[in-house]
């Protein structure tokens, strides 16, 4: 008789690609990736991350209402981002602004949705970070941890039934929203019907404050996947090209109706969010320096692009400015635009508005024509 635990087996282990100086390990696993798209995963990390120092700052004028940074999980974003086909469906949390701006999403798009202002697909309506676009298969992600789970997997049932159409989703998430109820119907869902699609776990170390050893037991998350019948690799977050190699893969296998766990091993550089005050009270200075230094996923590629001869400092220099410029100038025009009419906060939410929100609508009317004075109006469209 024998009782097992996690210690009765190797622990799965860490695909990579490039090590930290952006070498590549093992030749023979170099993905074959075109030098223009190459470059534009590097461009998107380098956009990324002059969105992330500025939007953060518009934040502590009181200029947005909060920003999530995506320090740390660069190569995750941009890796699968430029692994997966525009046809594929994507469900994201709120961390993968890489991935939306590799699949396209504007600077202005996400800066209007930042701002809440009137050319906001959302109207203003969402709280910034939580992007949708119908048109580039981004389903609009909500603040409740894992709801999108077995929504992506619902999603993805729904391509299976659908004749020979070669799609697959994919469903990121943290190792927080790992926790969660849903993640664990999602798995089974995914596996028991077959589903085509990757389930991409973000593992950067925390959930707000809580560090994964206080999350879970045994190995990890990709352990999970085993258990329940999922292909399942664990790969290095910070290497961007072994991200790509997994994400190409395994939407190979999904497309196939066969779901896949990604576990891609990460770290959360900047704080959870600008509603974080901790002052990183909660971790050592010494841990996130060596993240941020020696295991950063943007040196890692630019030094792997160096190498190829694809990539100089000269050239750095004047992507950095351009990638900074935009985004200072579209903060401007953001920050111009009226917000939508006070009336959208009320339409849109039902196909035909029910009564007791048009007595709502009606009432509030009065009430601004009367009191119109007090309220900054001006500030918003007029119809
Ligand atoms: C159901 C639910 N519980 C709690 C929260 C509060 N909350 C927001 S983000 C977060 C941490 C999530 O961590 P993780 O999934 O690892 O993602 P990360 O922020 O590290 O990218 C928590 C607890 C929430 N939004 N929804």
């Amino acid at each position: 008789m024998k009782f097992l635990n996690e210690q009765s087996y190797d622990p799965i282990p860490i695909y990579r690609v490039i090590d930290n100086k952006g070498q590549v390990i093992d030749r023979t696993e170099e993905p074959r990736i075109d030098n223009e798209t190459l470059l534009n995963m590097y461009k998107t990390m380098v956009q990324l991350n002059q969105m992330d120092e500025i939007l953060i700052e518009s934040q502590q004028q009181g200029r947005i209402s909060m920003y999530l940074t995506n320090y740390g999980e660069e190569g995750i974003q941009v890796g699968s981002g430029a692994a997966l086909l525009p046809r594929d469906m994507i469900f994201a949390q709120y961390r993968e602004l890489g991935v939306l701006l590799y699949r396209g999403m504007t600077v202005t798009e996400i800066i209007n949705q930042c701002y809440g202002n009137h050319e906001d697909r959302d109207k203003g309506r969402q709280i910034p970070m939580h992007f949708g676009n119908k048109e580039k298969n981004i389903v609009t992600a909500s603040s409740p941890l894992a709801t999108q789970m077995p929504q992506a997997v619902g999603a993805a049932y729904a391509f299976k039934r659908a004749p020979n159409n070669e799609r697959c989703v994919i469903c990121y998430f943290g190792d927080g929203a790992a926790s969660e109820g849903d993640a664990h119907a999602a798995f089974n869902f995914a596996a028991t019907l077959q589903c085509p699609v990757i389930l991409f776990c973000r593992n950067n170390g925390y959930a707000v404050w809580t560090p994964t050893n206080q999350q879970y037991r045994g190995d990890g998350i990709a352990a999970r996947g085993l258990a329940l019948g999922l292909h399942t690799i664990r790969v290095d977050g910070t290497d961007a090209l072994a991200v790509y190699r997994a994400v190409e893969r395994a939407r190979e296998i999904a497309i196939q109706n066969k779901p896949v766990l990604i576990e891609a091993m990460s770290y959360r550089v900047g704080l959870h969010s600008t509603a974080d005050f901790s002052n990183n009270a909660f971790r050592s200075v010494e841990e996130i320096q060596k993240w941020a230094q020696e295991e950063n996923p943007v040196e890692k590629l630019r030094l792997y692009l160096e190498g190829r001869g694809l990539w100089n400092s000269d050239i750095e220099k004047q992507f950095l400015k351009e990638a900074r410029d935009i985004v200072l100038r579209t903060i401007q025009e953001a920050d111009q635009k009226k917000k939508a009419h006070w009336k959208e906060m009320l339409q849109d939410v039902y196909y035909v508005m029910p009564q007791h929100l048009q007595k709502q609508m009606n009432q509030m009317e009065k009430h601004l024509e009367k009191y119109k004075e007090h309220y900054p109006l001006d500030q918003f469209q007029s119809e």
